[in-house]
């Protein structure tokens, strides 16, 4: 029987996927390395450091940089980051998961945060929902990024539930590999075509519907 829901965070409880693609995006054009919306889907859910080889290596140029050098470039993108965290608070709740958080909660469930994020913590305490989670993993801790289910299967762990009775909550295609690999069942949050495997797909969290997605969990 379903346990616990493990959620992202960036773009899923807040819309701090915008303030990292704003970040990205900056340094891209500092880098003379433009691009899209689209190429920033590839960025959502991955770490830094593989952010930032992948934005490289789209610009070509992946042997430009020594180790330190790619050391600072990550560490301006997260201080702009930082900057553009600053003035978050509670209303930055994205519509939708105050309520499915209350029904999570009111069922009984533990809840649980997957972010590979290093500032998730920060996040979490400016939106007030710090203690509103039995476990927010930390991404210190995490050996390999989405799309590796490491972090899912961690935060599952965590809670001490298995992870067949779970179900994860993601934005990012890799947030749902990393969902689908630790043997969950996965809800979309955003485009049908980036988030193909995911089991339930919502177009924005406004949408998201904790009787349909229980639903949906005990059909599977
Ligand atoms: C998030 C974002 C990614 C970001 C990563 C690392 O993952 O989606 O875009 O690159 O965290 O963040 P930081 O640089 O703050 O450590 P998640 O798992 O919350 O989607
Ligand atoms: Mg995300």
């Amino acid at each position: 029987p379903l346990q616990a829901f493990i959620f992202d965070l960036d773009g899923v409880i807040t819309e701090s996927a915008e303030y990292h693609y704003l970040a990205w995006k900056a340094l891209g054009e500092d880098l003379n390395i433009p691009f899209t919306r689209e190429f920033n889907e590839e960025l959502k859910g991955v770490s830094r450091m593989d952010s930032l080889e992948k934005i490289l290596v789209l610009g070509g140029r992946q042997n430009d940089f020594t180790q330190e050098q790619k050391n600072s470039l990550a560490e301006k993108k997260n201080d702009h980051y930082c900057t553009l965290i600053q003035n978050i608070t509670p209303a930055d709740i994205l519509p939708g998961i105050e309520p499915l958080l209350a029904e999570i909660r009111a069922q009984g469930l533990k809840l649980g945060l997957a972010s590979v994020s290093k500032n998730a913590f920060t996040v979490m305490t400016s939106l007030g929902l710090k203690d509103e989670f039995d476990v927010i993993v930390d991404a210190a801790t995490i050996a390999k990024g989405k799309p590796d289910p490491e972090i899912f299967l961690t935060a599952a762990r965590l809670l001490g539930v298995e992870a067949s009775a779970c179900i994860g909550v993601e934005d990012a295609a890799a947030g749902v590999d990393s969902i689908k690999g630790a043997g969950m069942f996965a809800v979309g949050v955003g485009s049908a075509e980036s988030l193909a495997k995911a089991d339930l797909i919502y177009p924005n969290t406004s949408l998201l519907s904790y009787a349909e997605i229980v639903e949906k969990y005990q059909q599977a």
